[in-house]
């Protein structure tokens, strides 16, 4: 079925700044799509176009974006005549069209926006649901895994205004057999945890960073961890929730060293750390708590301490920085051993095909795969079906608080229902192996 019309417009993400969203047109009908945007952006990443208008949107808007779809990519679509069944050929479309290695000229946010609705148009032509279609796409066989949901409930680093140095605190049901128990799991700890901090800290410390966790002034991630053990046993689920950090480091490097008091701006040099110093604090950590993944530990081109803490570790690590969804930098990582896990955003890349590119190759390198939302979100929901379609076994889309990330967790609850019903087998949900590596080989599900 060939694309009738394309049309982009300028919305609002959940910060209120300005992004894409993209209606596509085929013979069947409208199919939307909106495109998340980051804050604690990688350098490696493809590019965003923003039109850099100082005295509109803060310079954010998009406007430039969403020509490049109505004027360029677009009416290249449509004339292709191509099939939306055939994503890859499309996707090479948009990426030729573009002709930058980065998607600079044209914009990732404009060639994404583009590519997510593209899949949506081929769902609904074959009748099935959007997991299904990107399962079929990427050559991945049924029986469908919903995956682990990591909570981030505790914000700190560039999306909260506390003083602590870490991004994300997330709590991860690993003891749950469905995804639905999850979600309780997650929950009710988010609400102990919130009492928590309360008494602790005053009410004023239970305000919301941008992906709905906590952002309570605490002095450092000992505290933060402190809080979330608390709260967990506090649930009433010890042994049942594990613990992932994202400290998003490359937001805190200067000078070849680690500054935890980042945002202070009189920070003291000589109290930074080295890598092997800030390794250190991971290892305390780790054998103290139960932390089963800790996310961008390093800065994105410091590639010699993730070669070493990685060597050192069971803990998965994973990059996103780092390896920005990107194959090339996924092989680079691969080859040195620097990580065992991927973050996948799909705007850190630009196309769907690409985002599977870089999943299959994580997979097959026996990496863990955790699917992502970005700090500023939408009410669009893909990345639950894409989690879904390529058994990536973990998802990160924010604390079960604030629509644009629950949105994200409400579809996951939707999807198991609907294989459920469909199977008349409970679905599987990947659980603590949600966190074992290469989770397309066959491996042992919680039920
Ligand atoms: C991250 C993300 C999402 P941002 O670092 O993993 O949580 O943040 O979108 O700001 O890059
Ligand atoms: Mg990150």
């Amino acid at each position: 079925m060939a694309v009738t019309k394309v049309f982009a417009r300028q919305i609002f993400d959940s910060r209120g700044n300005p992004t894409v969203e993209v209606d596509l047109y085929t013979e069947k009908g409208k199919f939307v799509a909106a495109v998340p945007s980051g804050a604690s952006t990688g350098v490696h990443e493809a590019v965003e176009l923003r039109d850099e208008i100082k005295s509109e949107y803060m310079g954010k808007g998009v406007s430039k974006a969403v020509d490049n779809v109505n004027n360029i990519l677009g009416p290249a679509l449509i004339a292709s005549g191509l099939d939306v069944v055939d994503q890859k050929a499309i996707d090479d479309l948009l990426i030729k069209t573009d002709g930058t290695p980065n998607k600079g000229k044209l914009g990732a946010n404009a060639i994404l926006g583009v590519s997510m609705a593209v899949a949506e148009a081929a769902a609904f032509a074959k009748g099935v649901p959007l997991y299904q279609h990107l399962a079929e796409i990427a050559g991945v066989k049924t029986p469908y895994v919903l995956p682990l949901p990591c909570f981030n409930v505790i914000n700190g680093g560039s999306h909260a205004g506390n003083s602590l140095a870490f991004q994300e605190f997330m709590i991860l049901p690993t003891g749950a057999k469905t995804f639905k128990e999850a979600m309780k799991i997650g929950s009710e700890t988010y609400h102990h945890l919130k009492k928590v901090i309360q008494t602790k800290y005053g009410i004023d410390a239970t305000n919301v960073g941008d992906e709905g966790g906590f952002a309570p002034n605490v002095s450092g991630a000992t505290e933060s961890l402190d809080l979330l053990v608390t709260a967990i046993e506090k649930a009433g689920y010890t042994g049942k929730v594990s613990i992932a950090l994202d400290v998003a480091s490359s937001e805190f490097f200067k000078d070849g060293k680690y500054d935890l008091d980042f945002k202070n701006p009189n920070s003291d040099p000589s109290k930074w750390l080295t890598g092997a110093q800030l390794a250190a604090e991971y290892n305390d950590m780790v054998a103290k708590y139960p932390i089963v993944s800790i996310e961008d530990p390093f800065d994105q081109d410091d590639w010699e301490s993730w070669t070493h803490l990685t060597a050192g570790t069971k803990t998965q690590v994973v990059g996103d920085d780092l390896t920005v969804t990107n194959v090339i930098r996924i092989k680079t990582a691969i080859e040195k051993k620097a990580c065992n896990g991927l973050l996948l955003k799909i705007n850190q890349i630009g196309t769907i095909s690409e985002s599977i590119q870089a999943t299959q190759l994580a997979q097959s390198s026996k990496w863990g795969v955790m699917t992502s939302h970005r700090s500023g979100e939408t009410e669009n929901t893909f990345i639950a079906d894409l989690a879904v379609a390529l058994k990536t076994g973990q998802i990160k889309t924010g604390a079960p608080c604030r629509s644009e990330r629950v949105c994200k967790y409400n579809r996951l609850l939707r999807i198991e229902e609907e294989i459920t019903l469909a199977t008349g087998k409970p679905a599987l949900f990947a659980g603590l192996d949600g966190l074992s590596r290469g989770l397309t080989a066959p491996v042992l599900f919680t039920q």
